[in-house]
């Protein structure tokens, strides 16, 4: 319970920074949610326009239940502000995403956005990268992409669904591997490998968005930013 009230409060500390007119990038999981619960609180309170750039199906479907008007990314020109969470955020804000299978999509959301806010609680803060890597494939080629993980010292690993059979399938129709590979000390470095194996979609490595992130940790005494 702590640990869903530390979201909330770190949600809803990045919802406060969206102003009137913005074009919003809306990220996935469950700490991303609560900001898009309080923009669509914001929204009626405050009578202000906002255009919400969805991630994932999930998003979409809450920002529209929040009253957000939904447009997707081909859209828009430009992303204001992004409110997005993470999976783990080293010392340099590197991150690691994809617990939600939707790091595709916030990847190129992040890209095309001036400002990124991250959301957490402090468990997702870590020295250095350790959580296994989210690697989204083409089910054609997960057998040989698995190939190069294990080359590169990751151990890969088929995300199989909970309340499906078999493996889980992207918002873009594919598969995710969840590839372990202990303590990664070049992240940029990894994610430029993995990216470059063919049938390799995205990987779950942001490394080239810190100077554009700002990450707001929830505790249970109020929301606090973090700098690099
Ligand atoms: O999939 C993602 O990258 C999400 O941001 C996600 O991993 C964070 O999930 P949480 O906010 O539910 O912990």
């Amino acid at each position: 319970q702590h640990n869903l009230e530390a979201k909330r409060i770190a949600g809803y500390a990045a919802a406060e920074q969206v102003q009137d007119g913005m074009v919003v990038g809306l990220g996935t999981g469950s700490t991303a949610q609560y900001a898009i619960q309080r923009v669509g609180e914001r929204i009626q309170e405050e009578r202000i326009a906002v255009t919400g750039i969805p991630t994932s199906y999930q998003s979409a479907l809450r920002a529209r239940e929040a009253g957000i008007l939904v447009v997707d990314l081909p859209g828009v020109s430009s992303i204001d502000l992004t409110i997005d969470g993470a999976d783990q955020i080293d010392a340099r804000f590197n991150l690691i995403k994809g617990g939600g299978a939707a790091h595709t999509r916030e990847k190129c959301v992040a890209d095309a956005s001036e400002r990124i806010l991250i959301v957490a609680d402090a468990t997702k803060v870590s020295e250095c990268l350790t959580a296994p890597v989210p690697v989204e494939v083409v089910p054609y080629a997960t057998v040989g992409v698995g190939r190069h993980i294990r080359a590169l010292g990751g151990e890969p690993v088929i995300r199989e669904a909970v309340r499906k059979d078999g493996p889980v399938i992207t918002d873009n129709g594919n598969f995710v591997l969840d590839c372990a590979f202990g303590t990664i000390n070049e992240p940029a470095a990894l994610a430029a490998r993995l990216n470059a194996i063919p049938g390799v979609l995205t990987c779950g490595l942001f490394t080239e968005y810190a100077e554009k992130i700002t990450v707001l940790i929830g505790e249970s005494e109020g929301c606090r930013t973090l700098t690099r």
